[in-house]
């Protein structure tokens, strides 16, 4: 009865309107999840429990493309901090002292525009990794591709009408994330430039 009652829940989860609380755990070197998607009016509360020296920035002044900043920029080993999201987008942080690797996203979308990670979507891209031209299956013809570094920062914009290809080789190697907007919905992945 347990294993229904805890089923059941996060069965409904999804479809509850309320706002969630999502926690982000400070680990010795990486935040646990890293790669957060959450709807509009959630709240995500960051929280290191003695995991190491950390603090957090999610400051428009580091990452120009986050929404909204905000920041814990003391440097400590045993604190919380909270955030409601009201601004849909891509939300980059870091914390300072591990920045090379101690990164994270939160993506915030607008349960209401149909968006999100589990909406169903034929939308799909390749190759990943990619070299010179990334391909976008999708039964729109008239859509729109931009692409984000890993700092959050938008680095390439399209609209594609009537082709499915986006020529990439403007791009430096590394990870990015890639935003196609098309079918009343967005999909958002990340990718490889080699
Ligand atoms: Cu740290």
């Amino acid at each position: 009865m347990k294993k229904f009652t805890q089923l059941f829940m996060m069965c409904l989860a999804p479809v509850a309107f309320g706002q969630t609380n999502h926690q982000i755990d400070a680990q010795a070197a990486s935040w646990s999840p890293n790669d957060l998607t959450i709807d509009l009016g959630d709240s995500v509360t960051w929280v290191n429990n003695g995991a190491g020296s950390h603090n957090l920035n999610g400051t428009t002044a580091t990452y120009p493309a986050n929404p909204e900043s905000f920041s814990m920029l003391t440097i400590g080993t045993n604190w919380t901090f909270g955030k409601r999201f009201n601004v849909p987008g891509i939300y980059m942080y870091r914390c300072n002292p591990h920045s090379a690797m101690m990164t994270g996203k939160v993506t915030v979308v607008d349960p209401s525009l149909g968006l999100g990670e589990n909406t169903a979507s034929t939308i799909t891209f390749g190759p990943n990794p990619a070299n010179e031209t990334i391909t976008i299956q999708t039964k729109a013809t008239d859509f729109n591709v931009v692409i984000y570094d890993m700092a959050g920062s938008q680095v390439l914009s399209e609209n594609l009408k009537n082709k499915n290809q986006l020529n990439i080789s403007s791009l430096k190697q590394g990870t990015y994330v890639i935003e196609i907007n098309a079918e009343g919905t967005i999909l958002q992945d990340k990718f490889i430039k080699n």
